[in-house]
């Protein structure tokens, strides 16, 4: 059994899509970023880093999601994790570990600018370099994509799990997600037909670029 550590809407949503596609014995623990419940001395003991996503596995923790990715996929055979394709596999992580070394942090500027520069110093630059990097980021997604591809090649991989975490994100911030990204939007429209993806959102409380009315919790934004 693993359990999930998430917040609604977060990275670890793609974990939480990938859990379910692989029909995974697994329990979620609702961790919500808003409320500071990701600062407790408790979730600490979790994860020291105060971040999710986390799992655990009876007395065994892992945080960082390029880790998580790489436990998940080394325990299982299912058809997502590509062992039968090794090139696309690795593209697949090629794709995880860019997003969250370079997308993630780039959405971290904008939300969470108090990272990267002093409280007292200001913090418009950092969040505007951070908006000009995500729009050159998602240009490269959106060139990277064909209209009937998934981002490691032919086959609906694991990295595509983690890519919807962004492509939702990008409507979050107000872009135009099917004018400016119009291949990145069939590939999501293509994901939002999976079970699997409707599941993950239905039970977090989110729709595709807001949040459900009545599970209105989670004001702050993720990164
Ligand atoms: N490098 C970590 C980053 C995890 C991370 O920053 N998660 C965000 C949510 S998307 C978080 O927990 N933020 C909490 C906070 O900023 O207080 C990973 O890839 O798993």
């Amino acid at each position: 059994m693993v359990t999930l550590h998430y917040s609604p809407g977060a990275c670890s949503l793609g974990l939480h899509i990938l859990l379910r596609e692989v029909d995974a014995d697994f329990e979620l623990e609702r961790v919500l970023l808003a409320q500071g419940e990701n600062l407790t001395p408790e979730y600490r003991r979790i994860n020291p880093a105060g971040r999710v996503p986390a799992i655990q596995e009876a007395d065994f923790f892992l945080t960082e999601s390029q880790a998580i990715y790489a436990h998940l996929s080394a325990k299982s055979n299912h058809d997502v994790f590509l062992a039968h394709n090794l090139r696309e596999r690795a593209r697949a992580f090629e794709m995880t570990a860019w997003l969250s070394s370079t997308v993630h942090i780039a959405y971290a500027q904008l939300w969470r600018p108090e990272r990267f520069v002093s409280a007292d110093s200001d913090h418009s630059p950092i969040v505007r370099y951070g908006e000009q990097l995500i729009s050159d980021h998602y240009a490269q997604i959106e060139q990277r994509l064909t209209p009937t591809q998934y981002i490691a090649g032919d086959e609906y991989s694991f990295a595509d799990t983690y890519l919807f975490v962004f492509y939702r994100w990008g409507g979050r911030i107000g872009l135009n997600m099917k004018k400016e990204f119009p291949k990145w939007t069939l590939w999501s429209e293509r994901l939002l037909e999976r079970p699997a993806v409707q599941e993950a959102m239905y039970v977090e409380g989110i729709t595709l670029f807001g949040l459900v009315e009545r599970l209105q919790f989670d004001r702050r934004e993720p990164a």
